[in-house]
C-alpha cells in the first residue's frame, strides 16, 4: 500500500527555534528572549538570538528542502516580528521576511503550512499577564487576522496554536517556560481557556474572510496507558485522558470542556473566569474547525500520585523530566516502565500507542480531518567518517509511516505528516545537544548545513509514496 497522492509529506520548524536576528528589522523582544538569558533555565544558557541563522539562510534551507522533494513545509510566524509590541503598529519588515519565505517555498512547489503561535510571545503581552490576561487573546485575534490579510491569498493551511498544554503547563505549573511560575494551577486553567477563546475568534474571523483555506490546531498528542490494572492507576489514566487530551481537543471541537474536568476544577477552586461571550464563541465555532493537528513522539504510562509531585527536578544535561514527563498533583504521575523502549530522553518510542491513541480520538471526535504535525526522534546523531549517520531516526520515522498507513486503512482521516524536524534546530531547554533533522548544522564551522543519511532516505519515501 502507498499513501495517497494528496497525503501531503512534510517536516516542520518553529521560528524561536531556527530564525536567530533576534532583534533585527524592528523585531520586538519575546518572552523566550528574555527568558533563555535566565541563568540555569536552558542547557548551558544556550538562546535563540542567532539559533541556526534561518533569517539571513532560509533560500538555502528551502533550495535543501526542495531537493529532499518535500512537498509541504511548516513553520511558524513570530508574531514579534508582526506586532513588535503584540497589538500595536504593524512591522513591514516582517511582513516582508515572511512573504520572502512563503514565496520561496511556492517557488519549488512546496505548501506553506503555518503556525501562529510556537510559544515566542511578545514582551509587553508576558508582562502584562501573558495568557491569563485577556488582552493577550486580543491582541491575538488582531496578529491573526493582519497575517491572514496579507499571506491568505498563498497560505491556505493554518494553524493557530502549537501545544497549549506545553507552553500554558510547563508556564504555570513547572515553571519550565515562560513566565516561569510553579505550581498556579487557577493560573495554568485560565491560560488555556485564553487561548482556546483566542483560536475560536480566530477561526471565526478566518472563514470570515472567505480566503478558502483551512484552519485548526495543534496539541501534543499524549495518549495515557495505566501502568497496570488496579483502579486507582485505571482512574489516574482516565484523568491523564481527560487533563492532557480532551481538556484540549473538546473546546475545540464539541466547543465546551469535558464535563467531568469541570466538575474537578469546580472543587479545586480552579474555574477559569469565563464568560458567556467566551463560551458561546467556542460553542458557534467548534463546526469551523477543518481539521486538529496532532505531535505525538510517544503516549504516557501513569500511576495515581497521592503527593504533590515537586516541581520539575529535571537534569539540564538529558532533561529528562522536560517537557516528556507530563503529571498533574493529586491525579497521576508518569512512569518509566523497564519493559519499553525509551530515547535517551527518556520519551518512550511506541507507533503503537500512536494507533491506539487515534482510534480514542475517532471515538471521541468521530471523522476529524487529522494531520500529523511533529513526530521525530530527538538524539545526537552519530557521525561516521564525516557522515552523519542517523539510522536510528529513519527506523523510528518508518516505523511511525508505517503505523499511520495502518491508521488511515482502519478509517482514521489522516491527511499529512510533518517529521520534526526539517532541520537541526534549537531545542528549547536541550540546546543543540538533541537534534531531529533531516539536516545537520555545524555549529564549529558556520553553521554551515549537511545532508544525513536521513535526508536521502525520507526522499526516497516521499518519491515512493512509502511504498513498501
Ligand atoms: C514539541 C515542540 C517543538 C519541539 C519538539 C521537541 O513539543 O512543539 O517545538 O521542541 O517538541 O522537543 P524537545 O526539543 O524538547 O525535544
Amino acid at each position: 500500500m502507498k499513501f495517497a497522492k494528496d497525503f501531503l509529506f512534510g517536516a516542520a520548524s518553529a521560528s524561536y527555534q531556527i530564525e536567530g536576528a533576534w532583534n533585527e528589522d524592528g523585531k520586538g523582544e519575546t518572552n523566550w528572549d528574555v527568558f533563555s538569558k535566565i541563568p540555569g533555565k536552558t542547557y548551558k544558557g544556550t538562546n535563540g538570538d542567532v539559533a541556526i541563522d534561518h533569517y539571513h539562510r532560509y533560500k538555502e534551507d528551502i533550495k535543501l528542502m526542495a531537493e529532499m522533494g518535500l512537498e509541504s513545509y511548516r513553520f511558524s510566524i513570530s508574531w514579534a516580528r508582526i506586532l513588535p509590541t503584540g497589538d500595536g503598529e504593524v512591522n513591514e519588515k516582517g511582513l516582508e521576511f515572511y512573504n520572502q519565505v512563503i514565496n520561496e517555498c511556492l517557488k519549488y512547489g512546496i505548501v506553506p503550512f503555518v503556525t501562529l503561535y510556537h510559544w515566542d510571545l511578545p514582551l509587553t503581552l508576558e508582562e502584562d499577564g501573558g495568557w491569563t490576561n485577556k488582552r493577550t487573546a486580543d491582541a491575538f485575534v488582531k496578529y491573526a487576522e493582519v497575517c491572514f490579510k496579507a499571506f491568505g491569498d498563498r497560505v491556505k493551511h493554518w494553524i493557530t496554536f502549537n501545544e497549549t498544554v506545553m507552553f500554558c503547563g510547563l508556564g504555570y505549573l513547572k515553571g519550565a517556560h515562560p513566565p516561569g511560575i510553579q505550581n498556579d494551577e487557577k493560573k495554568y486553567f485560565q491560560a488555556t481557556h485564553y487561548v482556546f477563546y483566542a483560536h475560536a475568534k480566530a477561526v471565526e474571523i478566518y472563514k470570515q474572510l472567505e480566503q478558502y483555506g483551512e484552519i485548526g490546531i495543534t496539541h501534543v498528542f499524549l495518549p495515557a496507558y495505566s501502568v497496570d490494572d488496579k483502579k486507582e492507576n485505571i482512574l489516574a489514566a482516565r484523568h491523564a485522558n481527560e487533563y492532557e487530551t480532551f481538556w484540549y481537543y473538546d473546546p475545540i471541537l464539541k466547543g465546551e470542556y469535558p464535563s467531568y474536568v469541570v466538575q474537578q476544577l469546580k472543587e479545586n477552586g480552579w474555574t477559569p473566569s469565563w464568560t458567556k461571550e467566551e463560551l458561546d464563541t467556542l460553542k458557534r465555532n467548534a463546526e469551523n474547525n477543518d481539521f486538529i493537528g496532532l505531535n505525538y513522539y510517544q503516549p504516557i504510562r501513569v500511576e495515581k500520585n497521592q503527593e504533590a509531585v515537586s516541581s520539575m527536578e529535571h537534569s539540564r544535561e538529558t532533561s529528562t523530566l522536560a517537557p516528556g514527563n507530563p503529571s498533574f498533583d493529586g491525579f497521576y504521575r508518569t512512569v518509566k516502565m523497564t519493559d519499553k523502549t525509551y530515547t535517551k530522553w527518556g520519551w518512550e518510542i511506541s507507533p503503537q500507542g500512536f494507533l491506539d491513541g487515534l482510534h480514542m480520538l475517532k471515538e471521541r471526535y468521530g471523522d476529524i480531518k487529522m494531520y500529523v504535525t511533529e513526530n521525530g526522534l530527538g538524539d545526537e546523531d552519530p557521525i561516521i567518517d564525516g557522515e552523519i549517520v542517523d539510522v536510528p531516526r529513519i527506523k523510528y520515522i518508518e516505523e511511525h509511516l508505517k503505523v499511520i498507513k495502518r491508521a488511515i486503512k482502519e478509517g482514521i482521516h489522516l491527511k499529512g505528516y510533518y517529521a520534526w524536524s526539517v532541520i537541526d534546530l534549537l531545542s528549547w531547554l536541550n540546546g543543540y545537544k538533541k537534534q531531529y533533522g533531516f539536516i545537520y548544522v555545524d555549529h564549529d564551522d558556520n553553521l554551515n548545513r549537511k545532508k544525513k543519511l536521513s535526508f536521502h532516505w525520507y526522499k526516497h519515501i516521499i518519491e515512493t509514496r512509502g511504498e513498501e
